[in-house]
């Protein structure tokens, strides 16, 4: 395997020295910034995640800080999710468009204040685009980038393990709800979220120096738990139906086809994307959950494409064996007028390919 060279450009984290000592195998690059990846295997770290608590270095999920009396102006232009009656202190998913109502990114957005807000973002560079709408419409805002290294605890044991550094008050945050605590002398936010369907909490750290004490901290105290150092975890994440940006969704998808609209119940008339968002034709292909025959499959590293009586029907994006479902699991772009109740589609090498109603997470519950 090629090495990845790592200079100042390619950034590391508070976390870094820490998550190399807990053994990290590899890295991805992630919002210019270190992404650890699998630490001991995808599977074992699938089953460890789905049982126990991990630490995870998510750093790389970059804030995009929004300040100034334009700021709740500028943060609603840039996603048709209506952020009205969004309440200081709370986290919203929030796709975020151009003005041909493309997708640009699937942050979560946090108001801060009433006049500040950050964009928890995905991997495409969100700051640009905020600066380039501040600059052209004049708005009296700051853009910044603050110092913030977000570590997510997540896994069944996350609440215990938060408990018993934080106290018991953290229990009552609600999900996508925010709490703030000291650590190291300084206060963090703490947001009942994450990139898991496992439940747990994203320490926002408030700058770099409590970090390693942070980290060593939770580690002690989760030592009786199991916690292990992890990252985002490719099967459970697909399980849960959380879709990548760049690999799932990508700026050549508009939001209708990602599905994305269903989290943008109005779309906002305040987003730049709203006139074209309205009147946009029904979509000629959805992201779909899907799942497929055949041996268990390895990451892909390239969109399959999907054929459907020998006529292009699609591409998957995403695919991975799921241990606890006992099938290959998938996300891809699936032709709007398909459907597995009467179209057969296959991939190349002849796999059989259903399309599932939602992830399969709550196709087996809804099943039940
Ligand atoms: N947490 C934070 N920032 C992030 C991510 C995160 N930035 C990058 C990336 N992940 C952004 N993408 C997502 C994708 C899904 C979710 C959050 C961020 C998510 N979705 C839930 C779902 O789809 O079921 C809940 C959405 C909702 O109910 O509003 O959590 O993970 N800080």
């Amino acid at each position: 395997m090629p090495e990845l060279s790592i200079s100042h450009r390619t950034r590391s984290t508070p976390f870094t020295d820490r998550v190399t000592a807990a053994g990290v195998k590899a890295y991805t690059v992630y919002n210019h910034m270190l992404l650890p990846t699998v630490f001991r295997s995808l599977t074992e770290d699938y089953h460890h995640l789905k049982s126990a608590v991990q630490l995870w270095d998510v750093s790389c999920e970059r804030q995009v800080e929004i300040t100034g009396p334009d700021a709740a102006r500028l943060a609603q232009l840039m996603t048709p999710r209506d952020l009205s009656k969004q309440r200081i202190g709370q986290c919203l998913y929030t796709p975020t468009c151009d003005i041909r109502g493309h997708v640009l990114n699937d942050p979560v957005t946090i108001k801060i204040a009433e006049d500040r807000y950050w964009v928890s973002i995905a991997d495409s560079d969100i700051i640009l685009f905020a600066r380039g709408l501040a600059a052209g419409m004049g708005l009296d805002v700051q853009i910044v980038e603050p110092d913030i290294y977000p570590l997510a605890v997540q896994g069944p044991k996350a609440e215990d393990l938060m408990a018993r550094v934080f106290g018991d008050t953290i229990r009552e945050t609600k999900f996508f709800g925010t709490q703030t605590h000291w650590f190291g002398g300084l206060e963090h936010l703490i947001a009942r979220s994450g990139y898991s369907g496992q439940g747990g909490f994203e320490i926002y750290t408030n700058g770099a120096a409590a970090c390693p004490a942070l980290w060593d901290t939770l580690m002690e105290a989760g030592r009786d738990l199991d916690v292990h150092a992890g990252c985002p975890n490719l099967i459970e994440r697909v399980e849960a139906g959380l879709l990548s940006y760049g690999n799932d969704i990508t700026a050549r998808h508009t939001l209708h086809e990602t599905g994305l609209a269903r989290f943008c119940k109005t779309i906002s008339p305040d987003c730049i994307a709203a006139p074209r968002l309205n009147q946009m034709p029904e979509p000629e292909r959805q992201l779909r959950y899907l799942s497929l025959d055949g041996a268990p499959m390895k990451p892909i590293t390239r969109p399959v494409p999907l054929h459907c009586e020998g006529q292009p029907a699609g591409q998957i994006s995403t695919a991975i064996w799921s241990p606890d479902y006992g099938t290959n699991i998938a996300i891809g772009m699936v032709s709007a007028e398909i459907t597995s109740a009467t179209d057969k589609i296959v991939t190349a090498d002849d796999r059989v390919t259903t399309i599932l109603n939602g992830p399969i997470v709550t196709a087996r519950s809804q099943a039940a």
